[in-house]
């Protein structure tokens, strides 16, 4: 599918190709392994970015800076699919493996959802390599291998990722991969230097290695990271028993406020204490104006299929987003109050406008 897609570009090697990607473990490598795979199967221009904070590939901004750029075909990893448009007339191709709302308009979607086990965007942007840079694609192997330990953790059930730790170093992946996620979950959010440093890094190792401002900027972000998930780890659990039928577990909700993205982190921290219940990171003080919530559940209760059930009338197109056992969203707090009321919880989650 993705030299189909290529096949098609209006001028071959030359086509002006740009990449936007996530800016999590899984997404970077997936930019790094497109972008270096391309370039080094010919294609004489290519660029590619990671979404800003609070980005994604359906806003307005977006498309504007990305229409800027002028890019003759675009391809997005690891930021979902959607059936609203993109940028129109500009051959796209899709690469993921979230539960897709849609398809956009004309565009490609290559897909790991609905296959199990499910690939990570870094494993397809692997294949992908295969495809056209098999030599490249054997040298970068260890780009899926932090996918895999980013997304599905050290038991990921893909030999791949045991091959990268034998070929790779273990301790370099996990490192590495701590480290990526970091730029991401800043105040900041900007994802950029974890980036370069895998646009240009030979092995794991070598990047952790050789002294570069990306790896300062890194290890600043993995501080700042830290510092807020200790106070943000200290906050109680609340408990909702409302939605124990339909759902199948109770759901409790953890009340954090920080501009660091850490509620996804503090859903998963709880977890081990409350196997059964879906947990939910609930952060106010992530962007002003919004509450973002991300919740995790045990493997027998999809999460997602019950949130996107419930999405409040108003709200944006990421709402119930992610994976069955992995999903959340983001209310303006005029949305949250009634939904925090809807999904049974007290006043500790209710937030003043
Ligand atoms: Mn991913």
């Amino acid at each position: 599918m993705f030299t189909e897609f290529l096949s098609t570009l209006p001028k071959g090697t030359a086509t002006d190709i740009h990449i936007l990607t996530d800016a999590d473990a899984d997404g970077l490598p997936a930019g790094a392994l497109l972008y270096r795979a391309l370039k080094a199967a010919g294609y004489g221009s290519v660029t590619v970015e990671t979404r800003g904070k609070f980005e994604n590939a359906w806003m307005p901004e977006v498309h504007e800076r990305l229409r800027q750029r002028a890019p003759e075909a675009l391809i997005i990893a690891d930021l979902g699919a959607r059936p609203d448009t993109l940028l129109p007339g500009v051959p796209t191709l899709l690469v993921d493996h979230h539960a897709p709302f849609g398809t956009p308009p004309g565009a490609v979607l290559l897909t790991a959802y609905g296959t199990e086990p499910t690939a990570t965007t870094g494993l397809l942007a692997l294949w992908c390599a295969q495809a056209i840079a098999p030599a490249l694609a054997e040298e970068l192997q260890w780009l899926a291998g932090i996918s895999l330990l980013s997304d599905l953790g050290d038991k990921a059930p893909f030999p791949d990722l045991a091959e990268s730790k034998k070929r790779f170093s273990g301790t370099a992946l996990k490192d590495l991969t701590a480290l990526l996620n970091a730029p991401r979950r800043t105040a900041h959010g900007d994802a950029s230097p974890a980036l370069k440093l895998l646009i240009d890094a030979p092995t794991p190792k070598l990047a952790l290695n050789t002294p570069s401002p990306e790896l300062d900027a890194l290890r600043t972000a993995k501080a700042e990271v830290s510092e807020a998930l200790a106070v943000a780890r200290k906050a109680p659990p609340r408990f909702s028993t409302k939605w124990r039928d339909e759902l199948g577990a109770d759901m409790i909700a953890v009340r954090i406020d920080t501009p660091c993205q850490v509620h996804p982190l503090v859903a998963q921290i709880w977890r081990p204490r409350f196997p059964k219940a879906v947990i939910f990171g609930v952060n106010v003080g992530f962007r002003p104006g919004f509450v973002h919530f991300a919740g995790r559940s045990p493997k027998n209760v999809n999460l997602l299929k019950f949130i996107r059930a419930h999405t409040p009338a108003g709200a944006d197109g990421t709402f119930g987003g992610g994976h069955d056992q992995a999903s959340g969203g983001a209310l303006p707090v005029h949305l949250w109050k009634p939904f925090a009321i809807e999904m049974g919880w007290g006043p500790e989650l209710q937030v003043a406008s």
